[in-house]
């Protein structure tokens, strides 16, 4: 036990975080308080937003309606924390949330070094800049001697540097930990471009005070999978979140949607009723009910329905499914079967 866990803790002491507190009984705790402690962002449109009435949208908050349907049976059972770029592994670490669904990037170091394990992907994404039209660039090869806005505590700064060094550019970051500051920094003129995942600079440019004079430039520098995050060391916790995500991505590729699942649930396609619970007993492997699947997509959708009415066409980010089709359409999105 020790030789596994040493290097983990050594590893974060380095990174100046504290090891996880949590016992590992994830579930247990979740079902004694009643709800998920879901770690958002601080404000992401799209993503992790609150709406006029308060309410936290979007397709990374879908994710947690998920896992709380997953485990009661009812997706409003989430409480939400948000969280700093630079916050979230620690609030993660700790116990603080349950699950971290916060446009995070799976990576190497992320995923072995910070005592963390990810899920799965529900956006990929890569990371983009966005400029001015202004200032007449018309794509990243012309920033030479440019100024950077990003936000500390993100994969963006790394990504920066690499692309820059390799093209043999100059550049100068202007990072803040707060995104709000982010954005305001870049819309007053602090600096030339702004730096992040594609997704989140459509997001963040509705905040400007005139949207429609920046574009995002076509070169995509990194790839970033985002995707939902939780301790190590509780693989039944794990296993909940990891096939939460894929029962919704499943669903899309059977057809079943929040409409027709209850039609569906009564057919008798055998892949459908192992998804939906009439057939074997996936929900009881994993610690939660049969009708585990059926909750979700009855109560917040397949991956297809949440896609679109949080980042799709349809929505103020309009952003098309591209690489986040499913694999039949020619995409990457793929789970694995139930069965
Ligand atoms: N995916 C990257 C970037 C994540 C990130 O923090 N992006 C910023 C800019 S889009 C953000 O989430 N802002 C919203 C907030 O901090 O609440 C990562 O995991 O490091």
């Amino acid at each position: 036990m020790k030789k596994i866990i040493l290097p983990v803790l050594f590893g974060m002491a380095a990174m100046g975080v504290s090891a996880p507190s949590a016992s590992a009984a994830t579930l247990d705790d979740v079902k004694a308080k009643g709800f998920v402690q879901c770690g958002v962002s601080q404000g992401l449109p799209g993503f992790s937003n609150t709406n006029d009435a308060g309410d936290w949208t979007g397709i990374d908050v879908d994710v947690c309606r998920a896992v709380a349907a997953a485990v009661f049976g009812d997706a409003s059972l989430v409480k939400y924390t948000p969280l700093s770029a630079k916050e979230r592994f620690t609030a993660l670490q700790s116990g603080e949330v349950d699950v971290l669904s916060r446009n995070t990037t799976w990576t190497m170091s992320r995923d072995t070094s910070l005592g963390l394990n990810f899920t799965g992907v529900n956006y990929y994404d890569g990371q983009g800049f966005m400029v001015r039209n202004s200032l007449g660039v018309t794509s990243a090869l012309q920033l030479d001697g440019a100024s950077i806005c990003t936000n500390t505590g993100t994969t963006t700064e790394l990504n920066v540097a690499d692309y820059f060094r390799a093209n043999n550019m100059d550049y100068e970051v202007v990072a803040f930990e707060k995104a709000d500051e982010v954005v305001q920094a870049y819309d007053s003129g602090r600096c030339d471009v702004y730096t992040t995942d594609a997704s989140g600079l459509y997001a963040q440019r509705l905040k400007l005070t005139n949207p429609g004079e920046h574009s995002v430039l076509p070169e995509i520098i990194s790839k970033e999978p985002l995707g939902p995050v939780v301790r190590h060391g509780d693989d039944q916790w794990l296993d909940i979140v990891k096939w939460s995500l894929n029962a919704m991505i499943n669903a899309e590729e059977m057809g079943v949607t929040s409409a027709n699942v209850d039609d569906m649930r009564n057919g008798d396609n055998p892949g459908i009723k192992r998804l939906l619970g009439t057939e074997g007993a996936f929900g009881e492997a994993i610690g939660v009910s049969n009708d585990w699947a059926y909750n979700i997509i009855k109560q917040v959708g397949n991956y297809g329905e949440i896609f679109e009415a949080n980042v799709g066409p349809d929505t103020e980010l309009g952003i098309s499914r591209g690489v986040n089709a499913l694999w039949t359409n020619g995409g990457l999105q793929y789970a694995p079967p139930i069965r």
